[in-house]
């Protein structure tokens, strides 16, 4: 068997996994990684130079490469180019792109880094996984340092249509970038179709079915929907309801209604509209005021970069809002926590919590509504509320599936969860559970590998 090489921007340190974690690719990948992987990126250390020679470290049997990244590498590559350019451009969120071209040169530099650190490590016959967004040149830097082998991509996060991708100065650049791995990996059929859209609009490649063809090569473009360990997160989820910690939990509400929401305070998100929704929640339905709360956790997250400050100021000002507005002397509707909650805990949370509130503006995927499913108790279900624009919303339509962009939709959705009878709450639930225990971390890592081998 040939060894399997993973690659991401971050790599989760040895001895906290299974730990606390607030981000999708680690939680889905940790389940997965097998004695004899390597594993290899950044260190998350931010230092005067960027490496050159990695910090091994094992555990469980998997061998743990990293290395730091300079300051400015860290400023142009992951601050700029990556999280001020890609992440908003591929969310939809032009509005919010910013892009020079010095940025852009650290992005291409710190992915010849990684490259240049990586090859001394790699075997001929090693199978090369690479993720997101961070990295998509990695392979062109890798094939010009001689790596002949296999080498595959997944984007963890949506990718768009020719219409907005052209906004992106280097768009073709990243094409052909993309079109040098040998099998391109997307969350849904729809993000892949717009990048099949774009290979062949903008570089000219065409396109037989889902391959790409260029230049004597083709190039394999799948939908492989990233899943949890469903099994797992069920264990912990009806464990954890009878600790202490969730009986606290229970005595604070006092018999009320949870809605509940938890992610990295992110725009994708859609925080400020799903507050918004819930307010009109208790303007319009003023039956649910002193019936139900809502709890937010809302991870601190990439807090270097000017938009996420922006959105905690307008997060903070919003909770405050609504709690001046609606609160009564034994009675606060909104419960916002910007620290994360270790995972069994959360797990506890969302089985207990009658609403599953999930309302991104665009998401890749999002495992929080596959976490909420899982955590259920089937016999009395939870209702999860779903953003149309979530790619969970491709398997899960069995949920109340709303416009994030219109706040009374929300509130009309939460409206319906908080009436919905036991008997339909069972037969939504039942359909998603099993899709949830269908498509897993599991089924999606070895549906991505397979392809790979195959290439
Ligand atoms: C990217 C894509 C795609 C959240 N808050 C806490 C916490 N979390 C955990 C959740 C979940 C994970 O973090 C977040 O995963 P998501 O999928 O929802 O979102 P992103 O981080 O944006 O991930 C996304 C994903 O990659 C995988 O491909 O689904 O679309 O954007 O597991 O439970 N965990 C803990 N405390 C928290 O406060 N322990």
């Amino acid at each position: 068997m040939a060894r399997l090489v993973i690659v991401s921007n971050r790599v989760p340190p040895p001895r906290t996994r299974g730990a606390v974690s607030a981000g999708g690719l680690a939680v889905a990948l940790q389940s997965f990684v097998e004695p004899g992987t390597l594993w290899f990126g950044w260190s998350g250390r931010v230092t005067e130079e960027t490496g050159s020679v990695p910090e091994m470290t094992e555990g469980d049997g998997v061998t743990y490469a990293t290395i730091d990244l300079g300051s400015e590498d860290y400023d142009r590559f992951y601050v700029g180019f990556a999280n001020s350019s890609l992440w908003p451009l591929l969310h939809f969120r032009l509005g919010l792109m910013r892009y020079t071209r010095e940025d852009f040169a650290g992005y291409l530099s710190v992915n010849e880094a990684f490259a240049a650190a990586l090859v001394p490590l790699l075997r001929p016959d090693d199978v090369i996984w690479v993720h997101d967004y961070h990295l998509i040149p990695l392979a062109t830097a890798l094939r010009a340092r001689g790596f002949a082998g296999r080498i595959g991509f997944f984007l963890h996060i949506p990718f768009v249509p020719p219409s907005v991708l052209e906004a992106l100065p280097p768009a073709r650049e990243l094409l052909h970038a993309l079109c040098t791995y040998d099998v391109v990996g997307f969350q849904t059929r729809t993000h892949l179709a717009d990048f099949l859209d774009c290979a062949h609009r903008f570089i000219g490649f065409a396109v037989e079915g889902d391959d790409v063809v260029t230049e004597g090569r083709r190039v394999r473009a799948i939908a492989d929907p990233i899943g949890i360990d469903a099994a797992g997160f069920a264990r912990i989820a009806a464990r954890t309801v009878s600790t202490a910690y969730i009986q606290r939990l229970r005595e604070s509400l006092a018999g009320r209604d949870l809605a509940i929401s938890a992610e990295r305070l992110d725009y994708s998100k859609g925080l400020p509209n799903r507050f918004d929704g819930f307010a009109r929640l208790l303007k319009r339905f003023p039956q649910h005021q002193r019936r139900v709360s809502m709890l937010q956790i809302a991870a601190r997250s990439r807090e270097d970069v000017a938009e996420y400050q922006a959105l905690r100021r307008e997060l903070d000002r919003l909770a405050g809002d609504i709690n001046g507005r609606f609160s009564q002397f034994d009675w606060v509707p909104l419960r916002y926590m910007t620290q994360t909650v270790p995972r069994t805990k959360l797990a506890g949370l969302f089985r207990i919590a009658r609403i599953g509130l999930v309302t991104p503006l665009r998401d890749g995927m999002n495992l929080v509504a596959k976490e909420f499913v899982a955590a259920q108790d089937p016999a009395d279900p939870g209702v999860l509320v779903l953003s149309r624009f979530a790619g969970a919303a491709e398997e899960l339509s069995d949920a109340l599936m709303v416009n994030p962009y219109d706040p009374d939709d929300i509130a009309e959705a939460m409206h319906t969860a908080l009436e919905m009878p036991l008997e339909e709450r069972q037969a939504r639930h039942a359909t998603q559970r099993r899709a949830v225990f269908e498509v897993t971390s599991a089924s999606y890592c070895n549906v991505f590998v397979d392809a790979l081998t195959a290439a």
